[in-house]
């Protein structure tokens, strides 16, 4: 039977899992009452720790959140998972595995998972995850990971807007940290060093280890590095004691409550406005028809916007 949207957020407010898999279609779908219902969740938001989970295809991301998801829930805690598909060729059979992995561990009580696809989310990946991690968070999970593979923009965007980014690393990927896609070394604010029950981890230590020497010169407190095996669960729960403390005080918590919310928040109007814009000036072909004229160089994109602007203006000034 299908839910009225009061039924959805109410619900999801309760933490009831099939709400919350509803209200979260619909918002991803941008349906009718999307809006409406994140206005009605906001302010339950804000208390759940959003930790981003990132790091090179198969450096054992989802091996690792189910591990953490298990530890989390052994300690009573909620949580609730974003799993971007990497649509991306890199996974591969990968997928398989995980999927089984996370079926299992989307059984125990209070843990709710939630895969999306890198296409599809109307609304982009990123104001999607966004959503996504607000209605998770608003429904009462303590914390929220958001797994992306840190090759795309786009995932790496999700990323950052987490209040803790775990960059996961492993042994014996030559040049490891040079694979990974620049800038995202920068997000981290904790490296895992993954796959330690192979050869070769101190190694990666060393490495990271050395680059924040050069990066982190004259900061107050360093990023810390944690060694892992997610298959074997050592180190998991030196690493969920690491994100809970960081979350928690010191630096973690400032830069949570102020810069990473405030930019998350502007830039999550700013796109809503500039959606709008363009809607307005893209819908009825009048910026395509602009491009045309411009390509025939009758005009430049510099006057078709300056153009614009007086509407702009007008539209703000307005009633
Ligand atoms: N030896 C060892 N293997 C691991 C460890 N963690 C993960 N793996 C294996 O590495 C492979 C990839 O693990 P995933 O957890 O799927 O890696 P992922 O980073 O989520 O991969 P994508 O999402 O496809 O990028 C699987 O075969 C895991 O069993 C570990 O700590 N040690
Ligand atoms: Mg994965």
């Amino acid at each position: 039977m299908a839910l009225t949207l009061e039924e959805m957020v109410e619900g999801t407010l309760k933490g009831n899992e099939r709400a919350m898999s509803r209200l979260i279609t619909l918002v991803e779908n941008r349906d009718a009452g999307w809006k409406e219902a994140m206005k009605l969740l906001y302010s339950a938001s804000g208390k759940a720790r959003v930790v981003g989970i990132t790091g090179s295809p198969g450096a054992g991301k989802s091996t690792l959140t189910n591990a953490l998801v298990n530890e989390l829930s052994a300690r009573g805690l909620t949580v609730g998972v974003i799993a971007v598909d990497p649509s991306s060729p890199f996974s591969g059979g990968a997928l398989l595995g995980d999927r089984l992995r996370m079926k299992e561990v989307s059984t125990i009580p209070g843990v709710f998972i939630r895969s999306m696809a890198t296409r599809g989310a109307l609304g982009g990946l990123c104001q999607g995850a966004r959503d996504v991690a607000r209605i998770l968070d608003a429904a009462g999970k303590d914390m929220v990971l958001i797994e992306t593979v840190g090759v795309g923009q786009d995932e790496i965007e999700v990323v950052k807007t987490a209040d803790t980014v775990l960059v996961v690393l492993v042994p014996g990927q030559g040049d490891g940290i040079q694979a990974l896609k620049a800038g995202i070394m920068e997000i981290a604010d904790m490296y895992v060093v993954n796959k330690a029950d192979r050869g070769g981890a101190d190694e990666v230590v060393a490495d990271v280890q050395g680059m924040l020497d050069i990066a982190d010169n004259g900061k107050k407190s360093r990023a810390p590095v944690i060694k892992t095996s997610a298959v074997s669960g050592e180190g998991v729960k030196a690493l969920l004691e690491t994100v809970l403390a960081y979350a928690e005080k010191g630096q973690g918590k400032e830069r949570w409550a102020k810069s990473r919310v405030k930019e998350e928040l502007l830039s999550l109007m700013e796109s809503e406005i500039l959606k709008h814009l363009t809607e307005k000036w893209g819908g009825n072909g009048r910026l395509a028809a602009a491009v045309e004229e411009i390509l025939e160089r009758k005009t430049d994109p510099y006057s078709v916007v300056d153009a614009l602007l007086p509407h702009l203006k007008k539209a703000a000034d307005g009633p």
